[in-house]
């Protein structure tokens, strides 16, 4: 009898949770912070001065307001990276594609429900070189009462990546389009704000993560860093990867994490050794010859409860920064759950086939150092951001902000990881792609050499779309769709492009608004690097975009 009450007090607990969800709200004060980070002394830019900032929790189903409130000279938005945004793009947050900036001393509140989604994402900052300190975590836990699709962890820990530059990232950003040329690389990379003690800054004692021994722990890792991917390594421990990108993964073992900016990875780790310091490293993979990265390896320190603090620490070896095939086989083993409960819902016909040629370009500058200036394209053009967000005029049917007629190829065919064409030079345009609401898409992206090869983490907003594969060289339309992945690919929405290479997305246009895709690799972003869909309307009650909210930022 006493058991029969308890379950039906459980069931009416759980209900109301599961049918409808909660209002979590967030206060987020921009403000600039002191910090004596890596030695150097200069103020950063900060929510609530906390660095990295407040961690957004909710439950799959619950509706996040959060109230942004700018206290900095600079303008500032925020956007929530890989949260869906069905129907309200204008939360999404990336200046002048969704909203306009919210001003000094004004204020928005961000409105979005989380809907069908589990595991970790991060914000930050989308306008421009704020994310570096102007980022945090985004948990978004399973619906009340439905566990992991893997033994609950006995404790969960976020460690955030990033990097750091002494200067104001303002002023190395500011710096380089003056002079055309590749921005300073950061002076270190960092866990949870800590670079741990490199060479230059002795002070720094690192991140400390205390574990109990014979435990799992799920370790939710972000890679908030502006401009490079990033190793992960803990020593003497293997991983086992169970999501990407708040997407579950068959899990699978490995030793070294790949993640890009922008990728975020949930992780198991059992800490089976007893006891004992061991070394986590944060280690950059750079595998184009010709760009500087900056080398500086973050460390933090995996702590057995027990051992004493001068116990050594046991060290490991990060790999070297070009370890191409540590990558590939990284990227190569994720593979989507796809269970009853999680299937993938991978888009077997295709309404657009598209091929994006994505690259550096060089436009003649009269005022830059060298007569010329660094520039970043897709199919050519390199974006120009509008002065009125491109959702309101989309929303309010405002001529000359944008046209709708972004190559869905490149204009010129060309051997893309070829010898380079003579011509360098690019377009320049507020161009977008048109979908109509519920298309299906097949996205190619593929890296070019002009000027050199690299890996472009690619980021989509208002969609997580399938990575169904990816190679070396150019793309073969004839050859390469027959290896497609086309049964439990692993579904993100971010993908990094390999260097001298393609990837092969798939996704419906589901949402409705205008939804950006740029390199997460801020100096490319910031060359221009990116573009947008804009999806139209579907006729269904519920596949229109909302109205726009009251106090949405005015241009
Ligand atoms: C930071 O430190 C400087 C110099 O000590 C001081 O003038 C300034 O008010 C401080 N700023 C903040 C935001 O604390
Ligand atoms: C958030 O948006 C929903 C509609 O999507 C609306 O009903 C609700 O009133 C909004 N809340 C606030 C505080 O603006
Ligand atoms: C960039 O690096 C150069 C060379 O080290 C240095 O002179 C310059 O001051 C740096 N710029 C910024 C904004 O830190
Ligand atoms: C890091 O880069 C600097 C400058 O490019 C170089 O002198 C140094 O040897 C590199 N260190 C490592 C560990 O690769
Ligand atoms: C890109 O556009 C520029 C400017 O119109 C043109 O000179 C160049 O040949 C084009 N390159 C490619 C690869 O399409
Ligand atoms: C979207 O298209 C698929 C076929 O590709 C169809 O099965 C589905 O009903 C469509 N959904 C809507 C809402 O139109
Ligand atoms: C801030 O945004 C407004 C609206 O787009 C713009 O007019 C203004 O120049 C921006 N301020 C700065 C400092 O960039
Ligand atoms: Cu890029």
């Amino acid at each position: 009898m006493a058991s029969w009450i308890r379950v039906l007090v459980l069931v009416a607990c759980i209900l109301p949770a599961m049918v409808e969800g909660m209002i979590r709200h967030y206060k987020f004060n921009v403000v600039m912070k002191n910090t004596t980070r890596l030695c150097s002394t200069k103020p950063i830019v900060t929510v609530n001065g906390e660095f990295p900032g407040p961690t957004v929790s909710a439950r799959e189903g619950d509706t996040v307001l959060v109230k942004v409130v700018n206290h900095v000279k600079y303008n500032i938005s925020i956007h929530w990276h890989g949260i869906r945004q069905l129907r309200t793009g204008w939360a999404d947050g990336p200046a002048y594609i969704t909203q306009c900036p919210i001003q000094p001393g004004q204020s928005f509140v961000y409105n979005f429900t989380v809907t069908g989604q589990r595991g970790t994402l991060l914000w930050h900052a989308h306008i421009l070189w704020l994310r570096a300190t102007v980022h945090g975590a985004i948990v978004i836990l399973p619906k009340r009462g439905v566990p992991y699709p893997f033994p609950t962890p006995h404790k969960e820990a976020i460690l955030i990546l990033g990097e750091w530059w002494k200067s104001d990232v303002e002023e190395v950003i500011n710096e380089a389009l003056q002079s055309g040329m590749a921005p300073n690389v950061s002076d270190a990379h960092t866990i949870n704000g800590h670079p741990g003690p490199v060479s230059r800054c002795y002070s720094e004692s690192g991140f400390n993560i205390p574990v109990k021994p014979g435990k799992t722990y799920m370790l939710r890792i972000i890679n908030a860093a502006l401009n490079e991917e990033l190793f992960f390594k803990i020593a003497g421990h293997t991983l086992t990867v169970v999501e990407v990108d708040a997407t579950y993964t068959k899990p699978f073992k490995t030793d070294t994490v790949v993640i890009a900016p922008g990728q975020t990875t949930n992780v198991l780790l059992t800490t089976n050794l007893g006891t004992g310091k061991y070394l986590v490293a944060a280690s950059p993979f750079m595998d184009s010859m010709a760009i500087f990265v900056d080398n500086v390896t973050a460390t933090a320190t995996l702590h057995y409860e027990g051992t004493l603090s001068t116990t050594p620490t046991t060290l490991t070896v990060p790999p070297p920064r070009n370890a191409t095939p540590i990558a590939t086989t990284f990227m190569n083993s994720l593979r989507s759950l796809n269970s009853k409960k999680y299937p993938a819902k991978l888009p077997l016909t295709i309404d657009h086939q598209l091929l994006f040629a994505i690259g550096l370009g060089l436009n003649p500058c009269a005022t830059c150092a060298r007569g010329a200036r660094v520039v970043a394209d897709i199919n050519n053009v390199t974006f120009v951001m509008p002065t009125v967000s491109l959702l309101q005029a989309h929303f309010f049917n405002i001529g000359g902000v944008f046209t709708d007629d972004f190559p869905g190829n490149p204009p010129i065919a060309f051997d893309y990881t070829g010898t380079q064409p003579t011509n360098l030079a690019t377009m320049s345009g507020t161009r977008l792609y048109r979908l109509p609401y519920n298309a299906t898409v097949q996205l190619v992206l593929q890296d070019t050499g002009m000027i050199t090869p690299e890996n472009h983490p690619i980021h989509l907003h208002g969609f997580n779309f399938f990575v169904v594969g990816r190679g070396v060289g150019n793309f073969n339309p004839e050859k390469d769709p027959k290896k497609f992945n086309l049964l439990d690919p692993v579904e993100r929405n971010t993908i990094a492009v390999p260097s001298g290479g393609w990837s092969a997305i798939r996704f419906r246009a589901d949402n409705p608004g205008v939804w950006f895709l740029h390199c997460h690799l801020e100096v490319h972003t910031t060359w221009g690097l990116k573009m947008a869909f804009v999806v139209d309307n579907g006729k269904g009650a519920d596949e229109s975009l909302l109205p726009p909210p009251s106090d949405l930022p005015k241009c």
